[in-house]
């Protein structure tokens, strides 16, 4: 463990610490963030009503439109002078999500990343390579300095020139590897196909910037032969270092010393009890450059308070099961790609790759998907090919309720990508997407 004494205090303790950094912070984005204060006065909040962990619940959300309106810089908290880093999220339309980080943000940052590289099972005897882009992208940088906190050699190769990767993990004897799930496949498929597999000295895959299945953890765990984790983090609120599974892969234990967790039901505007599935909310307890109160995650997950069997007491939270934006709404039934690709993930004789087009053809929504066989083989055998594709078709049936229509394709015929994977192409021209 690479802080005991935060990852296992009582909860009684997690609470008193969560308290009396809510309050501080409160005050904090109050006084210097110009959107915080016109938010809590138009409606009378004062920091001061903020006198129990519950009186969050008064304090309005933050959205992206909050952090877009504020851009680039609007929502810091500091003079510029103090702010020495900024990254921005990849974002596909529009302006970009800023974030600003003073020293100590990064010092504290660095310190919730090597947290979550223990968890994985890191020391300081590892050799990890870093998979993910340096760059605004908040991946790269941020486990770079996180491992380098743990006192691990980071090995920042950045993303791209698959070849090349491989080449490094064997002639470096990288044994962690920090890449998205999908890109990690990738390098698996690749790894195996040119027999480099054999002479790598890897012992953990650690994963993060995009939703993944346990199927998926089961797959990557099956082709690599070591042991897969996944972290969660998020731009707005700094990166990742949020949470992280540790070894006993019972949900991502959250750094609550910096992370104040919440789950809502948005409709409802309820705040949701342990247990129960919902949009997950984080207020930053300890960030100097930008402080964000009750930020609309779009997540979904679960809470679990319990303490953990590696022994830590943090509240974890469960894989992410999608976001409220990923949701398909198809003929009027809701589906997330991570059902699908359970399903996939659990017919042996398909490959890992997918993709899932959905469209609308006279005024009827249709949803396509499109997957690799794990065998070219396969393909050329009519009957062979008809039985998988009614078994992969019935098992989705009954996940999804909804005939989705299934077409096998060539091993490796679908592209692949190198950071974050998209797999869903929505063509509809009405979108029926929930806010
Ligand atoms: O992806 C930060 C990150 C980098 C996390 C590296 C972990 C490792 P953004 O680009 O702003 O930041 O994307 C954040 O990615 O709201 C989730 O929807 C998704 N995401 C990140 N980690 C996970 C995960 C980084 N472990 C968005 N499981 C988040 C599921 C994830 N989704």
């Amino acid at each position: 463990m690479y802080d005991p004494k935060a990852e296992t205090m009582s909860r009684a303790e997690i609470a008193d610490l969560q308290l009396a950094k809510l309050k501080h912070i409160v005050n904090y984005a109050y006084e210097n963030v110009k959107m915080y204060r016109d938010k809590f006065d138009a409606i009378g909040l004062k920091p001061e009503h903020i006198k129990t962990l519950k009186d969050i619940e008064k304090i309005p959300y933050t959205t992206k439109d909050d952090l877009r309106e504020n851009y680039p810089f609007g929502l810091f908290a500091v003079p510029m002078k103090k702010i020495i880093r900024l990254h921005a999220s990849s974002g596909t339309t529009g302006k970009p999500i800023v974030g600003g980080y003073t020293r100590r943000d990064l010092d504290n940052w660095a310190t919730c990343i090597a947290r979550v590289l223990s968890m994985a099972g890191a020391t300081d005897e590892d050799i990890i390579q870093v998979s993910f882009g340096y760059g605004l992208f908040t991946g790269g940088f941020g486990l770079h300095y996180g491992i380098e906190k743990l006192g691990a050699t980071v090995v920042p190769v950045s993303s791209g020139n698959t070849d090349r990767q491989l080449m490094l993990m064997k002639d470096f004897g990288v044994t962690a590897l920090v890449a998205t799930p999908s890109y990690a496949m990738y390098l698996a498929e690749k790894a195996k196909q040119t027999g480099i597999i054999d002479d790598l000295k890897l012992r953990m895959t650690i994963m993060g910037a995009e939703a993944s299945t346990k199927e998926m953890h089961d797959a990557l765990r099956n082709i690599w032969g070591v042991f897969p984790t996944e972290n969660y983090g998020l731009t707005e609120v700094g990166g990742p270092g949020v949470s992280g599974e540790c070894r006993e892969k019972c949900g991502m234990h959250i750094n609550e010393d910096f992370f104040y967790p919440e789950i809502v039901n948005i409709e409802q505007n309820k705040v949701l009890s342990e247990g129960e599935y919902g949009e997950m909310l984080l207020t930053t307890l300890d960030k100097e450059g930008m402080p964000i109160l009750r930020y609309r995650t779009k997540d979904i997950t679960a809470l679990d308070y319990s303490p953990c069997k590696c022994g830590r007491t943090t509240a974890r939270m469960a894989r992410i099961i999608g976001r409220t934006d990923d949701m398909m709404i198809i003929r009027g039934v809701n589906v997330f790609p991570s059902q699908i690709e359970g399903v996939i993930m659990s017919v042996p004789e398909l490959g890992n790759n997918y993709e899932i087009i959905v469209d609308r053809v006279n005024y009827m929504d249709t949803i396509e998907v499109r997957v690799e066989v794990g065998d070219g083989a396969l393909l050329t055998n009519y009957a062979n090919l008809e039985n998988l594709v009614e078994k992969t078709r019935a098992k989705l049936k009954s996940v999804v309720q909804l005939d989705v229509k299934v077409k096998l394709v060539e091993p490796f015929s679908i592209k692949r990508g190198e950071g974050k994977v998209k797999r869903v192409t929505d063509k509809r021209k009405i979108f029926d997407i929930k806010e």
